[in-house]
């Protein structure tokens, strides 16, 4: 293990604290390889989008706050990087909306889903599904291995940091899919109900406080704010937000 010194006057401070962190999760066998490079691919785009909570994406926490609120049975699908990043956020949001906490792993491994369970039972979580012979239909990768307690029977499921397919056959099933990417082109980010574009470092406390907010609301106000939310508009805000940036840091 490579030592070095993290201090918090470094102004790249958070970002490097998050990679150890990720780090840390592959050495622990939580996070896969992989993973550190997936997120790569987030750092950048919130490089791009200026490592804030836009507009777009509070107005599509809101959707997603209602949306868990009216849900009669939410699963929340954990992976490897949300694992090692925000586990106790997770286990909150599970509180808070009475979902189950359902792992799903792209680079399959029963060795890394044990780890999984164990380290949110460390954290605080009391049950933490895993696959059983569930299968999705038409889904190419490992990630159609679920459970029947949890995602077979969800009818929200909250799914953050993933570029796939699982999404789109999900929503056949008839379910409704949260997403949160900071790239608003990845398949799963396209084809979600609700596509939260921020980082899920940032976004995961804003929902838990938009759900606390709400949880007082009549069902009929909940299913207002769900029926006006439009996902395509908030994708494109969010498309629109990384062109103007760049065009302003370009100088035109
Ligand atoms: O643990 P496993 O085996 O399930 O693997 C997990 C990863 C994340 C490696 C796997 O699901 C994967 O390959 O992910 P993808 O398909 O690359 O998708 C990850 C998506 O998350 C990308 O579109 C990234 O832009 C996005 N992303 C990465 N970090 C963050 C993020 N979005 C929000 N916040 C982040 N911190």
């Amino acid at each position: 293990m490579i030592k070095y010194i993290l201090s918090k006057s470094h102004p790249r401070y958070l970002s490097l604290y998050y990679r150890d962190l990720l780090a840390k999760g592959v050495r622990n066998g939580i996070t896969s390889l992989q993973g550190l490079t997936a997120h790569g691919r987030g750092e950048a785009f919130d490089y791009l989008i200026g490592e804030k909570t836009h507009s777009f994406a509070q107005k599509a926490i809101e959707a997603a706050a209602a949306m868990l609120l009216l849900s009669r049975k939410p699963v929340i699908s954990v992976n490897g990087n949300t694992a090692a990043l925000v586990p106790k956020e997770l286990i909150k949001l599970a509180q808070v909306t009475k979902a189950k906490l359902e792992v799903n792993l792209f680079h399959s491994s029963k060795k890394r889903e044990r780890a999984i369970v164990a380290y949110f039972k460390k954290c605080g979580a009391r049950e933490v599904l895993t696959p059983d012979k569930t299968i999705i239909p038409n889904v190419t990768s490992n990630r159609k291995h679920i459970s029947q307690a949890g995602q077979k029977t969800a009818d929200v499921i909250f799914i953050p940091l993933e570029d796939g397919d699982r999404t789109e056959q999900l929503i056949k099933l008839g379910k409704k899919v949260i997403t949160v990417d900071l790239n608003p082109l990845s398949r799963t980010a396209q084809k979600a109900s609700v596509t939260i574009v921020d980082n899920i470092i940032r976004c995961l406390p804003l929902l838990i406080a938009e759900i606390n907010k709400l949880k007082h609301t009549n069902e009929k106000e909940l299913l207002g704010i769900v029926k006006k939310y439009r996902n395509r508009p908030v994708i494109n805000q969010a498309l629109q937000q990384l062109n103007r940036r760049l065009t302003a840091l370009s100088g035109k």
